[in-house]
């Protein structure tokens, strides 16, 4: 039980641990603001202050001759240049950040006690961090890969790191073998190849012999691991956490983050020329979102389980390759996270952003997870070689907002001056601070949840975590006919990809059959092997037959096209009126509009005038957009129709399935290319058509004309 002493510290109580107002947490913030540099009107002056009189020219011994090393000024300068880089994360090396705010829907003092889930007046500032795992700094956005869906919650009572990912589960269920997983996953030790993507043989040789690997690896063949933006995916904290209010009770919890913008994804087609031809396209999208205004918005919710309720499911809660089906115990909303804020600079907010599943505040605590157990050593170890030593919560965006006085000292980097004589603790020279503040006093000190362990120290999985296949099995069947045409065509290119034999047999026999024998037989019929007869082991199946929550298509948003990006094709001839029209009908629903011509150049209309577009086809290819339009004008329709570019702008889109509108007299040119009229396919001029149009964008993709569009060449 916690203790019930009240002597809390006077400091603790100036640290503004009461309830704050907004303009509490403004001035709190603007103690991260003060590092940011701004050097409109400033003199260029070396590290040491001095004004320099010449950036262009080195110090030398007459103006052809040699170099002199007392150029303080050129050596200061390229030293510096020549220790730029940091080393990238070992994992989750590429990605890309933006500061928000989370605020609570209420007050949620039963079920715990952290002070920024019990006020809705309260501002919490938050960074969050998107990320591929497999891929260098430098890699693609679009690669198949889980995302990292890391948030840092600058909360008054401390920092709470929430390190979660876009998938539920995990492919390892003890933190031991996370460097086995790691290695099979990153490109072969040989030559380094793959660049961010798992389809090679040290991977598939892992997780097939790994059959705890198996849940993970099916939601990353699903379109999951393809997200059309990081604005549209959920996140989760993945491993079971605590909740413990101030009485004590403690709950066990998940942490679910659901987009308002909806779970959409690409398609593989699009990801992999994605990956070519926008490698930042992922990074660019959130960057561009909140410069224009449109907010991405996320929904923070928790499955709650009573301690008491431990062991009432069919699997164990503290294995992290299981889901709690949404249908068991569905998410309760808690409070929304929003991102307003771009970084100013990447490397000092995105690149020095240090996590850790360890940070936690009063109110929240671990399970005995192990997975997450190892998580919580991992994190700071990383940030010693990676950020240079133990100082790393001195970069101004890792400080909390919440004073941190304690008796650590020196180390590289320090930026604290610290005062007095006394760096230990008791000590009666510096009065006796900084002193702890006992966890029963009023915005009490941490203490952790009391949990009762007798045990036996061994080495050793527990057998509830024996269950491999019955929740991969409950993710595939709880799919779309198409969502799961999707996974059975991403293990078939993946293991395609695999050149020994004996690991594509062991993945469709040993895992794949256990899980489901259609996608089995399927995979095998693409590998052109024998279809498994049975599974090789008893499963014992899941008692639900199917989770909607899992499928994508059950989670369309609530926000219709905001800020889905639509092109408008034209050429000289276009009708000026019939593009003001389209423009000004998607404009009134908040989509982002593009008006592409064959060139950069501006086009001409029918009625004469110049038409500016903002890019050419060529520069922004049909897979940056979620919709085309096509305006009337015979002449410009004429000149589509004869541009090849324009052509595969068109049959990309619908073999896409995106929603197409054509003017009416653009019949013609949906002829010649072939393409029938089809629910996201449409001729019209009138607002039916529009209403259409705008239907089939929200739809996301024409789903229906998947089979039809086989058959157009990618
Ligand atoms: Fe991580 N992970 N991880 N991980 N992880 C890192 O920490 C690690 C795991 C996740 O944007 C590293 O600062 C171990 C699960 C995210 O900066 C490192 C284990 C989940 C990020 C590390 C796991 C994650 C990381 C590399 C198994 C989802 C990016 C750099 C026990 C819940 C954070 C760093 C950012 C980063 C270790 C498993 C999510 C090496 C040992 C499960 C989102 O410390």
């Amino acid at each position: 039980m916690p203790s019930k002493k009240t002597d809390a510290p006077k400091e603790s109580q100036a640290a503004g641990t009461q309830t704050p107002d907004k303009a509490n947490t403004n001035a709190k913030l603007q103690r991260l603001e003060a590092v940011r540099s701004d050097a409109t009107g400033q003199a260029l002056r070396t590290n040491q202050g001095v004004r320099i009189a010449d950036n262009q020219n080195t110090l030398k011994a007459g103006d052809r001759g040699p170099s002199l090393l007392e150029d303080f000024i050129m050596r200061e300068k390229i030293t510096h240049f020549d220790h730029e880089r940091i080393p990238e994360r070992i994992v989750h090396a590429r990605g890309t950040g933006a500061h928000g705010y989370f605020q609570s829907y209420g007050n949620h003092a039963a079920l715990t006690k952290a002070g920024f889930l019990q006020d809705p007046e309260k501002i919490t500032p938050v960074f969050v961090r998107f990320s591929t795992v497999q891929g260098p700094r430098g890699s693609g956005d679009t690669v198949r890969d889980v995302r990292g869906f890391a948030v840092k919650f600058y909360t008054d009572e401390g920092n709470f790191d929430l390190v979660g990912n876009n998938m539920p589960v995990f492919f390892i269920q003890d933190a031991i073998k996370f460097p086995d997983f790691v290695h099979a996953v990153k490109p072969e030790p040989h030559n380094e190849m793959p660049t961010g993507g798992s389809a090679h043989d040290t991977f598939w040789d892992f997780v097939s012999l790994v059959p705890e690997s198996a849940h993970m690896v099916m939601w990353a063949m699903s379109d999951r691991a393809i997200p059309r933006s990081l604005r549209m995916m959920e996140g989760f904290g993945i491993h079971t956490f605590r909740l413990i209010n101030a009485e004590g009770v403690a709950s066990f919890v998940k942490f679910h983050w659901k987009p308002r913008q909806g779970v959409h994804s690409v398609l593989w087609d699009e990801a992999q020329k994605l990956a070519g031809k926008d490698t930042d396209f992922h990074r660019r999208d959130l960057s561009e979102a909140i410069e224009m205004g449109d907010y991405p918005e996320w929904e923070l919710g928790v499955q709650i389980v009573p301690e008491a309720d431990e062991h009432k499911f069919e699997f164990d809660l503290l294995d992290p390759t299981k889901i709690i089906p949404e249908e068991l115990v569905p998410v309760t909303p808690l409070g929304k996270m929003v991102l307003n804020r771009n970084p100013d600079n990447f490397f000092a907010e995105v690149e020095q952003v240090a996590f850790c599943p360890g940070h936690i505040v009063p109110g929240i605590d671990f399970s005995n997870d192990p997975l997450l157990q190892g998580r919580l050593f991992s994190y700071t170890d990383t940030q010693l070689s990676r950020l240079g030593g133990p100082n790393f919560h001195e970069i101004p965006i890792n400080r909390p907002v919440a004073p941190n006085h304690n008796n650590q000292r020196d180390a590289l980097h320090r930026q604290t001056i610290h005062k007095g004589r006394a760096s230990y603790e008791p000590n009666s020279i510096d009065g006796g601070w900084p002193k702890e503040t006992p966890a029963a006093a009023q915005d009490g000190g941490f203490e952790s949840y009391q949990e009762r362990i007798d045990a036996v120290k061994i080495r050793q999985r527990s057998e509830s975590f024996g269950d491999h296949f019955s929740q991969a099995r409950l993710f595939f069947q709880s799919m779309s006919p198409n969502e799961q045409q999707h996974i059975i065509k991403a293990y078939s290119f993946e293991l395609g990809k695999v050149e020994r034999e004996h690991i594509r047999v062991r993945e469709v026999n040993e895992i794949l059959a256990n899980i489901d024998l259609k996608l089995a037989a399927a995979v095998a019929a693409n590998l052109g092997l024998p279809a498994p007869k049975a599974g090789t082991v008893q499963v014992k199946g899941s008692k639900l037959a199917k989770s909607p929550a899992l499928s994508q298509m059950n989670h369309p948003g609530d926000v219709g096209i905001k800020g889905r990006k639509i092109a408008v094709l034209v050429a000289d001839g276009v009708d000026g009126a019939s593009v003001d029209q389209q423009v000004k009908a998607l404009e009134a629903h908040s989509a982002r509009i593009m008006v592409l011509g064959p060139t950069s150049a501006p086009v001409k209309t029918a009625q004469g005038k110049p038409l500016p577009v903002d890019a050419s086809m060529e520069g922004m290819p049909s897979i940056m957009f979620d919709g085309i339009v096509v305006p009337a004008g015979k002449a410009s329709l004429d000149a589509l129709g004869a541009s090849g570019l324009a052509k595969h702008f068109l049959l990309e889109g619908y073999k896409h399935l995106k929603a197409i509108a054509l003017a009416k007299e653009g019949k013609a040119l949906l002829d010649s290319l072939g393409l029938k009229e089809d629910k996201g396919l449409l001729l019209g001029d009138d607002q039916k058509t529009v209403d259409a149009f705008v239907k089939a964008v929200e739809g996301h993709r024409v789903w229906e004309r998947e089979a039809a569009a086989e058959a157009v060449p990618a």
